[in-house]
């Protein structure tokens, strides 16, 4: 468990509570300086740090799932090689994510290990289905214009690695949102039969994609800290309220209605309305119990075990490697 190595007598300087490198560390924050891997910090400010990036990197993998469903039933060739980049995109993201919270002292099999026991959530969203090409569409103009309005602040996240990071998987997220858009509009633009598409797809997404920025801020139990270290920059509610001022108006450019009849410009704000979320389907689906949790978990689980054999080879061959490096050192030693 990574927990248990952090707690290990090879960490105590680190994990010690200590009031006045706090007070540094909070002051190197306020300055807007950068924390980097062997700098000092406190025990909770690590911790955190690993719950969300390997959040986020066990959500860019499970994200992979959802549309590696419609890979080989995409309508054209250039359709297909889109999906296809950005799906290995998401794969990539995963990767830089879980090189990130190493960079804290996590194990990557740890956190994988978490994942699989059902101990460490992903994202919401991706427990729904795809039923319809639409949804690729919908997946990458909501799901990614969300992420977009989530990890955009993250590339000024106080902890270097994961800012850095950040700073390409939104270059790549922006592609992946515009790919998803203009499958909207083709669909949008095209036969009823296909405007219907989208429109049923919209209903079935906008509710859920909304759950993906967290619990309401009175909720949310990690805001107030994550905001204090810089972690955060907007608390979950503000960053809502940014992405559907940002996203209604593309939805009545493609013509499609939203879900939500309280859904309203207010003048006086400038801010778009909008009605409650069902914070006990939220719940819900982040206990384990949401349309397709178990079948997620199931591939996961069966992805892993059928890849063992990567995992092994890969590590014999470093150990051939060392033992190669190790012998020849000892020669030029002689
Ligand atoms: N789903 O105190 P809160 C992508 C949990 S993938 C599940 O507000 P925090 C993409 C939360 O973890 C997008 N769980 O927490 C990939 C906490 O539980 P724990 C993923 C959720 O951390 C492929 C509890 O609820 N993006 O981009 O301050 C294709 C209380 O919440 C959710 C990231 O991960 C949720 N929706 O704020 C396309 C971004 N919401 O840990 C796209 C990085 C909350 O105490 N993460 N929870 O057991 C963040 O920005 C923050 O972690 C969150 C939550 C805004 C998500």
């Amino acid at each position: 468990m990574y927990t248990q190595a952090l707690n290990s007598a090879a960490e105590p300087a680190r994990t010690a509570s200590d009031p006045e490198r706090e007070k540094r560390f909070q002051a190197r924050i306020d300055a807007e300086e950068r924390i980097e891997p062997n700098d000092w910090m406190p025990e909770q400010y690590r911790r955190t740090l690993i719950r969300q990036i390997s959040q986020h990197a066990h959500s860019e993998i499970v994200g992979m799932l959802p549309e590696g469903n419609w890979i080989t039933r995409a309508p054209s060739l250039k359709r297909k090689a889109a999906l296809l980049a950005k799906v290995q995109d998401e794969g990539g993201h995963g990767a830089y994510l879980y090189a990130a919270a190493e960079t804290l002292g996590a194990a990557r099999e740890d956190l994988e290990d978490e994942l699989l026991s059902g101990k460490a959530k992903y994202s919401s969203i991706f427990n729904y289905p795809t039923l319809s090409w639409a949804d690729i569409g919908i997946i990458g103009w909501l799901v990614d214009g969300a992420a977009i309005m989530n990890q955009i602040p993250l590339c000024r996240c106080s902890y270097g690695p994961y800012a850095r990071a950040m700073i390409r998987v939104c270059k790549e997220e922006s592609f992946h949102q515009r790919q998803g858009y203009e499958i909207m509009l083709a669909l949008c633009r095209g036969t009823p039969e296909q405007k219907a598409m989208a429109q049923e797809a919209l209903n079935r997404w906008w509710w859920p994609v909304l759950m993906m920025f967290g619990p309401s801020d009175k909720d949310s139990q990690h805001t107030e800290t994550a905001m204090r270290w810089k972690i955060k920059r907007f608390t979950n509610d503000e960053l809502r309220q940014k992405f559907i001022d940002a996203t209604v108006p593309q939805g009545h450019f493609l013509g499609l209605t939203f879900p939500d009849p309280a859904l309203t410009f207010n003048e006086t704000t400038q801010h778009w309305d909008f009605g409650e979320i069902d914070w006990t389907e939220f719940k819900r689906v982040i206990a384990g119990d949401g349309p397709c949790n178990r079948q997620r978990m199931k591939q996961m689980r069966a992805k892993h075990d059928n890849n063992a054999w990567v995992r092994a080879a890969a590590l014999a061959y470093a150990n051939k490697r060392q033992q190669r490096a190790e012998a020849a050192h000892r020669v030029a030693a002689e």
